[in-house]
């Protein structure tokens, strides 16, 4: 079996999604997802000038050494755009794979070891009663497990939430360029401000509730070490990004102070990311997205690698996540034994057109369906109708306009 054909295609139904399609002579297509939010171009690059003309003409069947080829023959190594490349090739192969093997990825991968896969959805409110409401939201569509954030006092714009009438979450435009949005930021008035909601939360929904909070790489360790305290009493399934990721040692600092649970790794890509959280057992969940990290392979073997720590999974899957990376996901949910939660957002009635996939979502749990392959088939058409968008991710300013993380 021969690679004969390999199409890049960026489609933009609603948000923009770069998808891999390789075609084999016997006529078996396979999918990979490669959106990198932000800096979508990048990748479609990377792929369409430099990976494609290598596959042409390869055995679509030596997964492996294709990953190998990709990594190593590049000389230069790592880097978000890379790894996006080599995931989408990555989770291409295996869906042709398992497609001639007439069986769900997950199967290949060691068959299922639950029954389902369960996630939690993000509430999102600039007010305590806005949050309530989209808590009561999400409960109503079958969440059993739920990311809290909220505005801060004082704060238009924080992560994920804006206040009333204010439109962060757009970008501004001048002359003909998109220009991100600028969000802002105190990290003293949301340190004060966060247990309290919490407080709020556990009053209203009760103690049973497992609640998740992201803190988006905004603070520095001894304030992650504060803020993880500060919320013991609230008994939070984790607290996500705390600190910038870069920074492995900062997490000591952490973990020495708090048991509040920590999740880290969406913008990791390799799993030299990991080495001083894993091998220190820093952290109790590995966050990473399959279309960052380089695939399906790599991710099952950080995902072992993290089992000898008692360290389970989170795979990373919000809105920019494409139905092609979240499907590759669920299989993988399924079959490894140390699973922890997946993150699931769901997609627009548009987006699941452009990617009809098996996978099913119902009482909070997802499921990967029995498809041959991931189980997503792309519309070209209609992905072609819905050309690509410019977008930038926001951008955050402290109060004095200094520059921070978002
Ligand atoms: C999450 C994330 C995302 C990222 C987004 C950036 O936990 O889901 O923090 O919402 O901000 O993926 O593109
Ligand atoms: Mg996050």
């Amino acid at each position: 079996m021969k690679i004969v054909d390999a199409k890049v295609v960026v489609t933009s139904p609603g948000r923009n999604f770069v998808t891999l399609q390789l075609t084999t002579d016997e006529g078996v297509t396979g999918l990979g997802d490669a959106t990198l939010n932000g800096r979508e171009l990048a990748v479609v690059s990377y792929l369409q000038d430099h990976v494609v003309p290598l596959l042409l003409g390869t055995d679509p069947h030596r997964i492996e050494d294709t990953w190998q080829s990709l990594y190593r023959g590049a000389y230069w190594r790592r880097g978000p755009v890379t790894m996006a490349a080599i995931a989408a090739v990555d989770v291409a192969l295996w869906d042709i794979k398992a497609k001639v093997a007439g069986l769900p990825l997950y199967q290949l991968l060691g068959g299922a070891s639950r029954d389902r896969v369960r996630t939690y959805g993000h509430a999102n409110g600039a007010s305590i009663p806005e949050l309530f409401d989209s808590v009561r939201g999400l409960l109503e569509q079958g969440y059993q497990s739920i990311r809290i954030q909220t505005g801060v006092p004082g704060l238009k714009a924080v992560y994920g939430v804006h206040a009333a009438g204010a439109h962060a979450a757009n970008p501004t435009r001048l002359d003909q360029r998109v220009l991100p949005a600028v969000e802002d930021w105190d990290t003293g008035a949301y340190l004060r401000h966060i247990p309290s909601v919490f407080e709020a939360v556990r009053n209203e929904f009760g103690p049973d509730l497992p609640l998740l909070h992201d803190a988006h790489h905004r603070l520095t360790p001894i304030q992650a070490a504060r803020l993880g305290k500060s919320l013991e009493p609230y008994d939070l399934f984790w607290l996500e990004d705390c600190t910038p990721a870069e920074n492995q040692d900062g997490l000591r600092l952490v973990r020495e102070h708090t048991t509040t649970p920590l999740a880290i790794g969406e913008v990791f890509n390799t799993v030299f990311d990991y080495q001083t959280l894993v091998d220190e057992q820093l952290i109790d969940y590995v966050r990473s997205a399959v279309t960052h990290f380089g695939g399906v392979s790599p991710l099952k073997k950080l995902f072992d690698y993290a089992a000898q720590h008692q360290i389970k999974s989170a795979i990373h899957g919000p809105e920019d996540i494409s139905p092609v990376g979240m499907a590759a996901a669920i299989h993988l949910d399924l079959a490894i034994h140390n699973f922890g939660i997946q993150e699931y957002s769901g997609h627009t009635e548009l987006t699941n057109e452009v990617f009809r996939h098996a996978y099913t979502f119902s009482d909070g749990h997802l499921h990967p369906g029995e498809a041959p392959g991931i189980g997503v088939e792309l519309d070209l058409e209609l992905a072609a109708a819905h050309p690509y968008q410019q977008a930038y991710l926001p951008t955050n300013r402290l109060q004095d306009g200094t520059v921070h993380d978002w």
